[in-house]
């Protein structure tokens, strides 16, 4: 913004030097520019901007031709900002992108008109119960005997990389085949990252009842690190399951960022303490640290290290009390240098 009344200053001069080098739009603002005769001293600035506006802050004109120019171009250049965010995560050919396809094909309205394509993963927005949520379709993660293994582990971080933005990954797999070391694989690395996740069985079309019964079976015992996680058989053929699954990711997404209340904290201390299995131990605090996901720490008034299974226990009367259906949950143990 310049002074119309003066004309430009050196300073003036200055920063639009300093300014031609970033990326933003750039306006120029005259400013007191009230009258028909200012107009014609304000003409003579120049500083080679593309859009140059005249203003009067005292009268108020111009002021609306500012404020549409900013909001063409803020429409023209700037995505969406979600509320969520969710990626396809799974081996290549189990259906992960016949699943974005529909998804994005339903009568949702869709926020951008072309999706938008990167080298590694395809991303869209979609809008569902006032909510817009960014889809992200990642190329298969896939193991790669062939690499040496800190080489293998790279690509897997690389492959991993494209979900530092997401919250809910949704662990694809083929219901149709039995589920392999390779799925087991990418549930191990969501669990790593600790995002809130969903499994997606596919292909139901081709999975009859009994199929469906010791296919999830034979995933009990595959994938134990998951059973916070909730199934859905869902099929791009027939359609079935499609519609349920922005509901469940938005249920993960909400555990994920859930924080108990005071009172829910307070109960579940006093549950601790009179519990047969902590109540002997010298408790000492317990609060929640952290979200995203929900993190906890549990502090004994003691100097040796508690046993490691007590924070599990906790973590499994947490789920029971609280649910946080689809996202992982964590206990700390602490313990105070002073003994009781
Ligand atoms: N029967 C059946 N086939 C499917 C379904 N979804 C995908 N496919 C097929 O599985 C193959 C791989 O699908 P695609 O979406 O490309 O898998 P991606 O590699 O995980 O993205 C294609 O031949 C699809 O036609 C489904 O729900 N039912
Ligand atoms: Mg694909």
């Amino acid at each position: 913004m310049v002074d119309g009344q003066t004309g430009l200053t050196p300073e003036d001069r200055e920063l639009a030097r300093q300014l031609r080098s970033i990326k933003a739009h750039r306006i120029l603002v005259v400013n007191k520019i009230d009258s028909q005769n200012k107009r014609l001293v304000a003409t003579g600035i120049s500083l080679g901007y593309p859009d140059t506006i005249m203003v009067s802050a005292k009268n108020g004109s111009g002021l609306g031709d500012l404020l549409d120019l900013v909001v063409a171009h803020i429409e023209s250049t700037n995505e969406p900002s979600p509320s969520l965010r969710a990626a396809f995560i799974g081996q290549t050919n189990v259906g992960k992108s016949s699943l974005f396809n529909a998804l994005l094909k339903t009568d949702r309205s869709l926020v951008l008109p072309t999706p938008h394509t990167t080298r590694d993963r395809v991303h869209d927005f979609l809008e569902t119960s006032g909510l817009t949520i960014e889809l992200i379709d990642t190329a298969g993660l896939r193991r790669q005997h062939n690499l040496a293994p800190t080489l293998e582990k790279q690509s897997a971080k690389q492959s991993l990389n494209a979900l530092q933005r997401v919250e809910v990954a949704f662990i694809t797999i083929d219901g149709s085949v039995p589920p392999s070391w390779q799925d087991q694989h990418i549930a191990q690395q969501i669990t790593e990252v600790r995002l809130a996740a969903v499994i997606l069985l596919t292909k139901a079309d081709l999975v009859n009842k009994e199929e469906r019964l010791s296919a999830e079976k034979r995933l009990d015992h595959w994938m134990p690190m998951l059973s916070w996680a909730p199934r859905l058989w869902v099929s791009a053929v027939s359609g079935e399951g499609v519609n349920k699954i922005l509901p469940l990711a938005q249920a993960a997404s909400a555990s994920w960022h859930q924080q108990l209340t005071k009172s829910e904290l307070d109960n579940f201390w006093a549950f601790l303490k009179r519990n047969r299995t902590t109540g002997r131990l010298p408790l000492a605090d317990f609060a929640q640290t952290s979200i995203s996901p929900p993190t906890f720490k549990l502090t004994l008034k003691q100097k040796t290290n508690p046993p490691l299974a007590i924070g599990d226990w906790a973590a499994s009367q947490l789920r029971k009390k609280f649910s946080f259906l689809g996202s992982p949950i964590i206990v700390r143990m602490e313990t105070t240098r002073q003994a009781k």
